[in-house]
């Protein structure tokens, strides 16, 4: 088990107790102890608000394998009944995550404003695997999976007194903020939607990193950031996990200094990828401050629409969006295939990018929800299970739609609306959530693929991506532009892949 030598000094459950130098913030307490030269004579002294018979104790001497609260689950020691608080319990992630959660044994409660929806409502567009409302949602989870879940409509950013309410009923162990607007071109949609995103992001986010400071200081928040903060910088530069590397090295006119544990450059590519920019620094000084701790999840582009629980019943299932705003490219390019519109690849088709599937995404959140930071601790992962050019997938979705369900499927490039670029080198490092947290992908894409393909050629999903599919060719440009992009060639897949096998020998010459 991944966490089987975590201490209390990580558990959510305790308080720790005496005067606490909160100068020492996110150190280990090895090496608290250690500065402060108080190795012999200083201890931290903790109580259990699970276990009051433990009065006074070392946090550092037992650890998650000795403690009975702490039970073995296929993710690492769970906390028993252990308290999760989902923001954006009504989106595509977080209804997954609920539902995925609670049949874990936790204890689920969640907020949401249901914004995602009118956001899409507002576009015009839908989502084309039909969702319940969430009171629908709730029977069903009860009906079908027998679990309940506490959900209360709330916005984070304008109702933080209610929110405040909630977070001090419900004391949650652990909080997974899903709560902001994900669309990139949603945010450079116009000056009121760019000044929303980040308004709602950025504002909500802090909002809530407050109400922990006062409310729950103990309890770690796991938030959505993403791979896009990083860019793709050209000089082939590797994009660790946040901070550079301990052995890191700036080197400039015969100097050197090291660069270990600092923050790494950020490179947003829209108004919204600025927006979890702005979070990533909140948080640090979140922690800096209030010794809060947080995992930070540069999570890559998400796609699928499979868990065990989401797929139990049609009133479970979570949202899937195609349209040219919220939908991301594998979802949209499933879509495309069904109802016979060529593969939409943007500009050169040579942008690469990091990808996950649903179900894995929900292992990697549950892996670090039972391996909480220590108190002070911002940390990062990449997640991500692979990557791949979107080229690669066009190839991928194109190979499976015709092999496995006889849909005839072309590729075309389309003028890209956004600034970004098109060929780069991309060297992301993903190794935290493998190497600490225990994380094994378990869904390749071309099944996930295939089973997106099994409920999106349904005839009533078939029928809505029809009704919406003049929202597929993107019309919003980054330049502030709206007219629909042009396409510059339409490809069969063989002439894709005779071309991709003569890019990679040219390569390899
Ligand atoms: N793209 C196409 N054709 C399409 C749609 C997209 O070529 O029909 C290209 C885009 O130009 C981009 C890449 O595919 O180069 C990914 O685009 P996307 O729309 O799938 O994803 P993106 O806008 O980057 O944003 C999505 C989520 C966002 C998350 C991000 C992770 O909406 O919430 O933060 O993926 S990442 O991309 O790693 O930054």
């Amino acid at each position: 088990m991944h966490n089987k030598d975590c201490t209390c000094w990580s558990c959510p459950a305790i308080d720790l107790a005496g005067k606490v130098d909160f100068r020492a913030c996110g150190q280990s307490v090895e090496d608290f102890r250690k500065r402060m030269g108080l190795e012999d004579t200083f201890q931290i002294m903790a109580e259990c608000k699970r276990r009051h018979e433990l009065g006074l104790f070392d946090p550092m001497s037992t650890t998650f394998e000795e403690c009975p609260e702490w039970q073995k689950s296929p993710y690492g020691y769970l906390l028993k009944d252990m308290r999760v608080m989902i923001l954006g319990i009504d989106g595509y992630l977080g209804w997954t995550l609920a539902l995925w959660l609670r049949k874990l044994g936790c204890q689920v409660s969640g907020v949401d404003n249901y914004s995602r929806r009118d956001w899409v409502k507002e576009r015009g567009a839908h989502t084309v695997v039909p969702i319940s409302r969430m009171s629908e949602r709730l029977q069903a989870a009860k009906e079908v999976l027998d679990i309940n879940i506490n959900f209360r409509e709330i916005d984070i950013l304008t109702e933080r007194d209610r929110l405040k309410e909630f977070i001090d009923e419900e004391k949650p162990e652990a909080i997974v903020h899903y709560g902001e607007c994900p669309s990139a071109p949603y945010s450079m949609i116009d000056v009121d939607h760019a000044v929303f995103v980040q308004r709602n992001n950025v504002l909500g986010t802090l909002g809530v990193l407050f109400l922990m400071r006062d409310l729950v200081p103990e309890t770690s928040i796991v938030k959505l950031g993403t791979m896009g903060e990083y860019g793709m910088p050209l000089t082939g530069r590797p994009l660790f996990e946040g901070m550079f590397p301990a052995d890191a090295v700036l080197k400039w006119d015969n100097r050197e200094w090291s660069l270990g544990g600092e923050l790494t450059p950020r490179d947003p590519g829209s108004f919204y990828h600025i927006s979890k920019v702005q979070d990533t620094y909140n948080i640090v000084e979140a922690c800096k401050y209030w010794w809060l701790r947080s995992y930070d999840v540069m999570q890559g582009v998400i796609y699928g629409v499979h868990t065990e629980h989401v797929s139990a019943d049609p009133r479970l299932r979570t949202r899937l969006d195609i349209d040219e705003w919220f939908g991301t490219i594998i979802n949209r390019f499933v879509a495309q295939a069904i109802i016979g519109i060529p593969l939409t690849l943007y500009g050169a088709g040579e942008q690469i990018r990091g990808f996950i599937a649903l179900e894995d995404a929900m292992q990697c959140i549950t892996r670090l929800i039972a391996s909480p930071p220590e108190p002070g601790q911002y940390a990062v992962v990449n997640q991500m299970s692979g990557f791949y050019s979107i080229r690669k997938i066009a190839r991928t979705v194109s190979k499976i739609a015709k092999e496995e369900f006889k849909l005839p499927v072309k590729i075309q490039r389309v003028e890209n609306p956004r600034v970004e670029s098109e060929r780069h080198p991309f060297e992301p490092i993903y190794e935290n959530l493998p190497k600490k947290f225990g994380f094994k992908p378990l869904v390749s894409l071309e099944e996930e693929i295939y089973r997106m393909f099994k409920l999106l050629t349904k005839p009533e999903i078939k029928r809505r991506i029809e009704e919406k599919k003049h929202h597929i060719i993107p019309k919003t440009w980054w330049s502030g532009e709206k007219r629909k992009v042009e396409t510059i060639e339409i490809l069969e897949l063989e002439e894709e892949i005779a071309r991709s096998e003569r890019r990679s020998k040219n390569f390899r010459q």
